[in-house]
């Protein structure tokens, strides 16, 4: 399917408004809403429960319903203003979603992607969403079908779900999201690996960071024990990282967090600044975008992070821009103590060929806390 085709349809159902984060699944249609005229007024939000409360908005003052795209993944962020604001039993709000399907049942995907793609339908009928999956093989007669039961789900004030499987969308000519950052982030993983002691910690956030983590950590220290790659629930990582540093009081906890990651749950800044931990260090691999999944702009691209911090009560704060305000950290960077909170701007660009954890997300948990647990 062209990703014109989606947004078409999405017209002809008199929706107005497109809000969402984004995904991979959908990567052809993300594309296409961020660099072309679609004639929808687009919002990247920071997380899908936002689109909810978006949808909900406009729905009140216009009558007419929004359409939230996202990944699987991001359900769980959507079920409380679903059930609690959008159901029938409180507003009635009718809400397209169009929802990226990772871990389809029968396909072959990442271990945080496998019991979500299992339970992804089940969820929506527990939510009592009426849904229509549709793959690559899906004929335009038969697409008219779906989009017919779709507007009469919106005509009843419901929600309807449409869950598209990988490769249904035809592939486009990648839109440039390059942010002219002239730090690459893999080289700053490493340059700050290669400053860790043997008893830090780090724990990296979902996505490439991880994988760029585990494998500059394999290089660098010849293995990854020290390491906790949050590679499920986006946004969570730097809490995480938070419960380590407050029980392992003589070890840093260094969190490489992403900054679409630290936006979804910025209200962890706020926290993590007014408990002034010690031996925490935040680390925010600012790239603008939400890299991972195709280099679409996050919700705030331009958000200062660092800046934020110093609010949120972060003691020591870092900003880096450029290579030799890098290479002056670096030089530091062993001996920084308390809590500290760094951002450094990333170019929005990874290698096609990173390695993904050859061992289980259980047996890197188990090889971690062996590392928390050792004197
Ligand atoms: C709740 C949730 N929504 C969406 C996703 C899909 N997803 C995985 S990584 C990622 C982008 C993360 O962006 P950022 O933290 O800025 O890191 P970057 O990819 O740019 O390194 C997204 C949207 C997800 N895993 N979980």
């Amino acid at each position: 399917m062209k990703a014109e085709l989606l947004a078409q349809h999405i017209k002809q159902l008199g929706i107005e408004v497109l809000t969402g984060v984004p995904d991979s699944t959908l990567k052809e249609f993300c594309d296409y809403i961020n660099s072309e005229q679609t004639g929808l007024v687009h919002y990247t939000v920071p997380n899908e429960g936002s689109a909810v409360g978006i949808a909900a908005g406009t729905y009140l003052s216009t009558g007419k319903p929004a359409c939230i795209y996202m990944q699987n993944s991001g359900i769980g962020n959507t079920v409380n203003p679903v059930t609690s604001i959008a159901n029938a039993e409180v507003y009635s709000i009718p809400i397209f979603f169009i929802v990226g399907y990772r871990g389809a049942p029968g396909t072959k995907d990442e271990p945080q992607h496998k019991f979500m793609g299992r339970i992804t339908e089940k969820i929506f009928d527990c939510l009592e969403i009426e849904y229509e999956v549709i793959d690559k093989n899906t004929s335009e007669t038969e697409l008219n079908g779906v989009f017919g039961k779709i507007k009469n789900a919106l005509e009843n004030k419901k929600q309807f779900a449409l869950i598209i499987k990988k490769d249904t969308f035809d592939k486009r000519v990648n839109a440039d999201y390059s942010n002219g950052s002239e730090l690459n982030r893999e080289h700053v993983i490493s340059e700050l690996i290669k400053k860790t002691d043997s008893s830090d910690l780090i724990v990296s956030t979902t996505g490439k960071i991880s994988r760029e983590v585990y494998e500059q950590s394999d290089l660098v220290l010849n293995n990854h024990k020290q390491c906790f790659l949050t590679v499920g629930g986006m946004g969570h990582a730097s809490m995480i990282a938070f419960g380590i540093a407050k029980k392992s009081p003589s070890k840093r906890v260094i969190c490489m967090d992403g900054d679409g990651a630290a936006l979804m749950h910025l209200g962890n800044m706020a926290f993590i600044g007014k408990q002034n931990t010690q031996n925490l260090i935040h680390i925010c691999l600012n790239n603008e975008a939400h890299e991972s999944v195709g280099g679409m702009p996050t919700a705030a691209p331009d958000f200062k992070y660092a800046q934020a911090a110093k609010v949120c009560g972060y003691p020591s704060v870092f900003e880096i821009k450029t290579a030799s305000e890098f290479s002056s950290l670096i030089e530091k960077f062993k001996n920084l103590k308390g809590l500290t909170f760094i951002e450094i701007k990333v170019a929005n660009t990874s290698r096609d060929d990173l390695v993904r954890p050859k061992e289980t997300a259980l047996e890197n948990a188990v090889g971690f806390m062996d590392c928390v647990f050792k004197a």
